[in-house]
């Protein structure tokens, strides 16, 4: 008798139609779960790729373009002048973005024999007396002593020589939000200590 008893206990439960077809449903969810999943990572995928292309392409590639403006409103007061920018020479840039300087000197004063190095690689494209562009010459960072300088472009990262008449280049990333100045360390007029002459900020955000 007890045989029996477990016997019967041991049968399984005979599947309802209706246990049969909330397990169809629940198998159709769950594939509708893996196809609408499987699009989300696709389009994150696509999302993640165009932000890639967008940090390390041209918008992460800055050009500042400088002059230095001789006697810019007054004879002496010597100016850096921004591109675009006559009445302000700050430079807005980004943290990890590569800036590419331009600087152009239009002053043919031979104000100072540099001394010390420039901190950075850089190029001068020099011109003579009749204005005809010499041969660009590209320099390392330990060069730099014993140049003939109109000016500087100097930070507390660098120091760039800028001779007379001529247009130096040079690149440069900063890696740390801040503000940071730059400033001519030739003493070359009246300029020096006025805000905006042969100084400015350099804003990094
Ligand atoms: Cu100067």
């Amino acid at each position: 008798m007890q045989l029996t008893s477990s016997r019967k206990d041991m049968q399984l439960p005979a599947s309802q139609p209706g246990e049969t077809k909330s397990s169809i449903i629940v198998a159709i969810c769950l594939i509708f779960l893996c196809v609408a999943s499987g699009l989300a990572l696709g389009l994150l995928a696509s999302g993640a790729r165009l932000n890639l292309g967008f940090g390390t392409s041209s918008s992460n590639v800055l050009n500042v373009a400088l002059s230095v403006v001789p006697d810019k409103s007054a004879p002496t007061q010597d100016a850096f002048v921004l591109a675009g920018s006559p009445n302000d020479n700050t430079i807005h840039a980004k943290v990890g973005q590569l800036i590419n300087f331009t600087i152009t000197t239009d002053d043919n004063a031979l104000n100072m024999n540099f001394t010390g190095s420039a901190g950075l690689p850089f190029t001068v494209l020099a011109y003579e007396s009749n204005g005809t562009a010499m041969v660009s010459t590209s320099y390392p960072a330990t060069a730099g002593n014993g140049m003939v300088v109109a000016h500087t472009f100097t930070t507390s990262f660098f120091n760039i020589p800028l001779p007379p008449i001529s247009v130096v280049t040079f690149s440069y990333t900063f890696t740390k939000a801040g503000t940071y100045s730059y400033h001519c360390i030739v003493p070359c007029g009246r300029g020096m200590s006025m805000p905006g002459y042969m100084s400015g900020e350099i804003v990094v955000q």
